[in-house]
């Protein structure tokens, strides 16, 4: 099983991005009977669609994960859809603020996961850490690069994508103080359990 494990470059006021480090970590640990690998995505709207095009054609993954920040919240956040639409109230790296377009003019309104989501809300579950199954990912780049994946798994039959959206992690720079977090450990732990879980039900 070769897993494509992403995650984002800082963006907004932080200085860091909570997605990357837990996917590089999660990448380092590894995990049994799958080929991980980590990528660092741009936060680019124009951009991120054939930077993740390029790394699946290049690495023909089995599973493509995508991590994502979201401050505010302070549980795993399983994203089941990804809408065809832009939307922003900040710039993205590049410093651009889509006003309600579409991804793709042709595309269909919205994409589902192929993967089982609530098994994995279970195994999350399971470890003891807060979890949720959410039908909306947001207008911002992490629905753009989830859609640009689903996408992808039409193009190539087998291959499954799943969005997870994750908390600040404990004593991440530039978090405010009032702003929820989680520990490190207990993100590297789901994303790991998920990565598991989804690699060990195609055995
Ligand atoms: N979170 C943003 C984009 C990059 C990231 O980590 C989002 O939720 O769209």
């Amino acid at each position: 099983m070769k897993v494509l494990l992403t995650g984002f470059e800082p963006f907004g006021k932080y200085k860091e991005n909570s997605s990357w480090a837990v996917a590089e970590k999660v990448t380092a640990c590894g995990v049994v009977d799958a080929e991980v690998i980590a990528m660092r995505l741009p936060v680019s709207f124009a951009g991120v669609g054939a930077v993740l095009r390029k790394a699946v054609e290049e690495y023909s993954p089995n599973v493509v994960i995508m991590l994502g920040q979201a401050a505010g919240i302070d549980y795993i956040k399983l994203e089941r859809i990804a809408i065809n639409m832009m939307d922003a109230t900040i710039a993205d790296n590049n410093g651009y603020i889509p006003d309600e377009e579409p991804i793709y003019a042709d595309g269909t309104a919205a994409l589902f996961t192929n993967v089982d989501i609530k098994k994995m809300r279970r195994a999350i579950e399971e470890l003891g850490i807060p979890v949720k199954v959410s039908n909306s990912a947001g207008l911002y780049v992490c629905n753009r690069t989830y859609y640009e994946a689903l996408r992808l798994c039409n193009e190539r039959p087998g291959m499954k994508a799943l969005f997870v959206h994750l908390p600040l992690y404990e004593g991440q720079p530039s978090a405010a103080e009032e702003q929820p977090t989680m520990p490190l450990d207990d993100m590297l732990k789901a994303v790991w359990g998920i990565t598991t879980s989804i690699c060990q039900r195609r055995k």
